[in-house]
């Protein structure tokens, strides 16, 4: 009997039809058995008199490196090098969307155009670059080098970090943790994390979080504003999520990773008629375009383009047999997928010259060849069609989800055009129909029973009247259960959550993105602080980040990031700090007086759950709100209901 490890329920059917010569994340994770000196942090690779092991005593003292380094500054490297690994990720992502955008003001990418002029004007506004009477090449020439300038910057600031609240920044400044620039700040985490450089781990995991903040305030928040500005900024739309939304009789083609240039003209090309006609030719009935991972979330925001999944479904999407072809380009791309192509017809094609792997065709994008590629891989996979070989385990489940909650949208179901605001977000939360916000967010992971920590989470969170604002594979796992519809707070919401549902219309969990559109929820807490009502700053806010399932560097950063701007993070799984006590306590403890967020680490899904509802119920006592009770609310409703908001456009 196959003991399934995905609480996804179409991967479990999948995977209970696997053929014994096909191994998967999970059977992987099976047998390989973590290191755990290196699982615990306690293990110092940076330099050839080691490695290191810095476990037990020697003659009652603790152990220490041949340099004399003890566990608490090997501990605190690793976390600072896994904060720079995960911001190198997201920095490139960003860098990578500004180059965009300014080969396209440049005319130099003529296949793209600039979607929303209104994001444009709005993040010019920002950078104090002037708009009016100009046009909007001339303006996003403006905005993309001026944001490029934050990764080679030596002195200054991080253009973004103006959008943090004041008090936020004050914070930052009194233990100088503002970024500079965003490759600075990370080169100098290499730099200080090498053999012989800083030893003290409070001023390492300080350094540690100015890299963080470089990332959450410039890399990826301009990430997520450039991808608005080119490809749209987000608004609800209907899509649907499952291993199930392969079809039979059409050309299946799988877009996975996360940069989302190369996805946007691959949407846009399978629309073309001629392109379905050519198709048609080869014995299918169209052409079925499939996200996985945050390509789905991005595509899936944007145009209502299908989920396979998250992190541990992409594997699983392959054995279905019907995969003509599994497009990557960056990030969280398991190198099995070359291997595992290779039973069946699938064709593996890699884009990025960053991300290259062996076996896969590899088709290197160019935007300035955009269509041209996009078209190329296309005909790739049609003309894969007609060789559908082995039969794999199709199943025909899939569940709706509504996507596309940007910052933007969120602000305007409170209140339409002209009179959006987060006040009645606010106002909820002061009544006690909301008890708090949570970002339930980052990987899956098949060390544990992959999706079903984020779904218990999702459900349990909401059941106790706490909003949950969720990305990445979260989402993706969020998706798949069915949870991202309105109805789901009817079934599933505490009843002052469902009220407020009720009169917007919206789901409980509200689908942000991907793992980059993290720094929606920074808006998001930032417009909330600046509303006013609740805290000042970000920090004393009623808000918990959890990120139950993370696997990847760039979830550390993710989690840091959000720390030092004032929200108290848990993270899943056995922690990577747990050899030293002195960092845990100063992830935990100082972090919080400091900043008034922390990292904690915590496996047992009840004690994160409480954890979080712990820390959302100190923070409104705190901000002396009314005590939390189910089901009891002061004052009137103040949210607006459908009729008002259309009426207020
Ligand atoms: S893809 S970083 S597994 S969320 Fe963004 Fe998912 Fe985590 Fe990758």
């Amino acid at each position: 009997m196959y003991e399934s490890k995905s609480a996804d329920n179409a991967a479990s059917q999948i995977l209970e039809q696997k053929p014994a010569d096909i191994d998967t994340c999970f059977e992987r994770a099976l047998k390989m058995k973590p290191c755990p000196i290196g699982a615990m942090g306690a293990c110092c690779r940076i330099c050839h008199m080691g490695p290191c092991r810095l476990v037990g005593k020697d003659n009652g003292r603790e152990v220490k490196g041949i340099c004399g380094a003890d566990v608490d500054t090997v501990v605190a490297r690793n976390v600072v090098r896994m904060i720079a690994g995960g911001s190198s990720c997201h920095g490139d992502h960003g860098r990578d969307m500004a180059l965009t955008l300014l080969a396209v003001a440049n005319g130099k990418a003529r296949d793209y155009r600039i979607k929303d002029i209104r994001k444009l004007n709005k993040i010019a506004s920002i950078l104090d670059i002037e708009t009016g009477g100009r046009a909007a090449d001339d303006i996003a020439r403006d905005v993309a080098t001026a944001l490029l300038n934050d990764f080679g910057r030596q002195i200054g600031e991080v253009n973004f970090v103006r959008r943090a609240p004041a008090k936020t920044r004050k914070r930052w400044e009194k233990w100088g943790i503002v970024p500079r620039g965003i490759d600075r700040e990370i080169v100098e985490a290499m730099d200080r994390t090498t053999m012989g450089m800083d030893a003290d781990p409070d001023s390492l995991l300080l350094h540690g979080l100015r890299v963080a903040v470089a990332n959450g305030w410039g890399g990826s928040m301009m990430s997520t504003e450039i991808t608005d500005i080119l490809f749209g900024t987000p608004t609800p739309v209907k899509a649907a999520a499952s291993l199930g939304i392969f079809k039979e009789d059409e050309v299946n083609l799988v877009i996975h990773g996360h940069e989302p240039t190369l996805a946007e003209m691959i949407v846009e090309v399978v629309a073309d008629p001629a392109i379905v006609i050519y198709a048609n030719s080869k014995g299918a009935k169209g052409i079925n375009l499939c996200g996985m991972c945050c390509t789905a979330n991005e595509v899936m925001m944007r145009h209502g383009i299908a989920s396979a999944g998250g992190l541990t479904n992409q594997e699983i999407s392959l054995m279905t047999g019907l995969v003509e072809a599994m497009v990557v380009d960056v990030q969280c791309i398991m190198p099995a997928l070359s291997e595992l192509s290779k039973n069946f017809h699938t064709k593996f094609i890699t884009t990025s010259r960053k991300a290259r792997i062996l076996g896969a065709v590899h088709i290197e994008f160019e935007e300035d060849r955009a269509r041209e590629i996009a078209t190329e891989i296309i005909k790739l996979a049609i003309d894969n069609f007609t060789r559908r070989t082995r039969g794999g385990s199709h199943i025909t489940e899939s569940r709706p989800v509504i996507a596309g909650f940007s910052h933007e949208y969120i602000e305007f179901m409170q209140g339409g055009r002209y009179n959006g605001s987060f006040r009645p977000l606010n106002d909820a939360i002061i009544s006690g129909r909301i008890r708090g916000v949570v970002g339930l967010v980052g990987c899956d992971n098949p060390r544990v029973l992959a999706t079903g920590i984020h779904k218990f989470l999702a459900l349990e969170l909401i059941r106790n009247d706490i909003l949950v604002l969720t990305t990445g594979c979260g989402a993706a796992a969020c998706g798949n259960a069915g949870y991202l519809i309105p109805e789901a707070a009817l079934e599933h919401a505490g009843p002052g959550l469902r009220e407020v549902c009720e009169a917007i219309g919206n789901p409980p969990i509200l689908h942000l993105g991907s793992c980059v559109d993290n720094t929606r929820i920074l808006t998001i807490a930032a417009a909330m602080a600046a509303e006013g009502g609740l805290s000042e700053e970000i920090g004393g806010m009623p808000a918990v980040g959890i990120a139950p399932e993370w696997m990847s560097e760039k979830a550390m950063a993710i989690g840091s990031y959000f720390a030092a701007s004032g929200v108290p993070v848990i993270f899943g799984g056995e922690s990577p700090v747990a050899a030293s006590k002195e960092v845990t306590r100063i992830m935990t403890e100082v972090w919080y007086q400091r900043f008034r967020g922390a990292l904690r680490f915590e496996s047992d899904p009840e004690s994160i759950l409480s954890l979080a509802i712990d820390y959302i119920d100190r923070a409104r006592e705190a901000l002396k709100l009314r005590k939390y009770e189910p089901g009891t609310f002061s004052g009137e409703r103040v949210l607006m209901d459908m009729a008002a908001r259309r009426a207020s456009k």
